[in-house]
């Protein structure tokens, strides 16, 4: 094959219908695509080489949807698959769009609307394991405030981790192969969301009853509006065994939520979140949570997809230029040879009486130390001339 760039199904990227079918709307504008047949998206996407679709339980069957309607479509969707080889890695559900939800769902005040939340969510599970779901993805969109008098935010987080236990005890008790993945957000829609960042997520699972099938679906664009580095959010995530999914896309800090292709406004931090997720070894789907601009057409939303996963691949392939450039490499050797040259005792050698009082004995060259600069220049601007292609 000549081009490089093409992606194979090894390559376990993912979009939601959400994405490939997002029809353009905003808080200004009406929709400037008509809606996309869920099974044109899944033959399309397998046609540009993607390996898999996700969805919410409503962008396959509508809402009020009668049962018999709810089979037919599951059936011709299901098809789809089968006919193109393409798999359903992850499931969600709408808890956000209807009305019922204007104040939340698992956090609502209004306990029926709060069951009614769990309700949804079992089914929405069931149709998701259906057709092949192995995660589970929760986006609390409309789990906040705009006004604090109504709810006290502790009753709000008793009353989500009281919803995710609840479901995790479903889970088991119908024998699913399903883990969760928390989805935070800062704001939008709400003017708050609850658990706004990775780290509000992962102390948050560490209170569960059942901890171990919880991790989390952090999102390039959430952790970027709310001003922080993604790239350490996921590393926080990987470190604690958490990162049981990812969403890819991007998005310009202070700005409103933009989910633009993946590498279109931040390219270098992109690159060095494929560098993360590729040299720690992170095998699950790499997916799009993103959609084309307001100006396409149906053929820009296939172009932005296709420009997704091509940018990732090239960024993967920037990221092996790097491991292998000696110039790089060098440079990283010489700074580590400096690190390393330190042989007294350490935290890592772990605590003991004696080993504190050698520490506290220990005589530093701090001057020397202080001095010493670490050509971080050098190494970015290396980094930045690998990326615009000059080296
Ligand atoms: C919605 C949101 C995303 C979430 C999706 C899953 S829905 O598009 O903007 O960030 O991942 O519920
Ligand atoms: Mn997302
Ligand atoms: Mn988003």
């Amino acid at each position: 094959m000549s081009d490089p760039f093409t992606p194979q199904r090894s390559d376990k990227f993912t979009f939601g219908l959400w994405t490939v079918g997002n029809v353009g709307r905003d808080p200004f504008g009406e929709p400037v695509r008509p809606p996309l047949d869920p099974v044109t998206a899944v033959h399309k996407l397998a046609e540009l080489g993607a390996y898999g679709v996700n969805f919410h339980d409503n962008d396959l069957v509508p809402f009020d949807a009668t049962p018999e309607e709810r089979d037919r479509i599951v059936r011709r969707f299901r098809q789809a698959l089968e006919e193109t080889g393409l798999v359903v890695p992850m499931a969600t559900t709408n808890l956000f769009s209807h009305p019922i939800f204007r104040d939340g769902a698992f956090t609502a005040s209004d306990a029926a609307v709060r069951a009614f939340a769990l309700q949804k969510t079992m089914q929405a599970i069931d149709l998701g394991v259906e057709l092949g779901a192995q995660t589970y993805v929760f986006w609390g969109g409309r789990e906040g405030s705009e006004v604090e008098g109504y709810r006290d935010p502790r009753e709000a987080i008793k009353w989500f981790r009281e919803a995710i236990n609840y479901l995790c005890r479903y889970v088991r008790d119908q024998g699913y192969n399903l883990r969760f993945a928390l989805e935070p957000k800062p704001n939008e829609p709400r003017g708050d969301i609850y658990f706004p960042t990775v780290g509000h997520m992962l102390h948050f699972i560490s209170t569960l009853d059942y901890p171990e099938m919880v991790g989390l679906n952090p999102e390039f664009a959430h952790e970027t509006m709310a001003g922080l580095n993604f790239v350490h959010a996921v590393a926080q995530a990987l470190e604690a065994g958490k990162l049981f999914h990812i969403d890819l896309n991007d998005q310009i800090m202070g700005r409103y939520d933009q989910d633009f292709r993946f590498g279109a406004e931040n390219p270098k931090r992109a690159f060095w979140l494929v560098w993360l997720l590729e040299t720690a070894g992170y095998d699950g789907p790499r997916h799009f949570d993103a959609h084309a601009y307001r100006t396409e057409d149906e053929a820009g939303v296939w172009a932005f997809a296709r420009g997704c996963m091509r940018t990732y691949l090239i960024l993967k392939d920037k990221v092996r230029r790097f491991q292998e450039d000696r110039e790089i490499q060098a440079l990283l050797a010489e700074l580590r040879a400096a690190d390393t040259a330190y042989d007294g005792p350490q935290a890592g050698d772990g605590y003991s009486a004696e080993h504190a009082a050698q520490l506290k004995a220990r005589q530093f060259d701090v001057a020397a130390l202080a001095r010493r600069g670490r050509r971080a220049e050098e190494l970015d601007q290396l980094v930045i001339e690998l990326l615009l292609g000059v080296r």
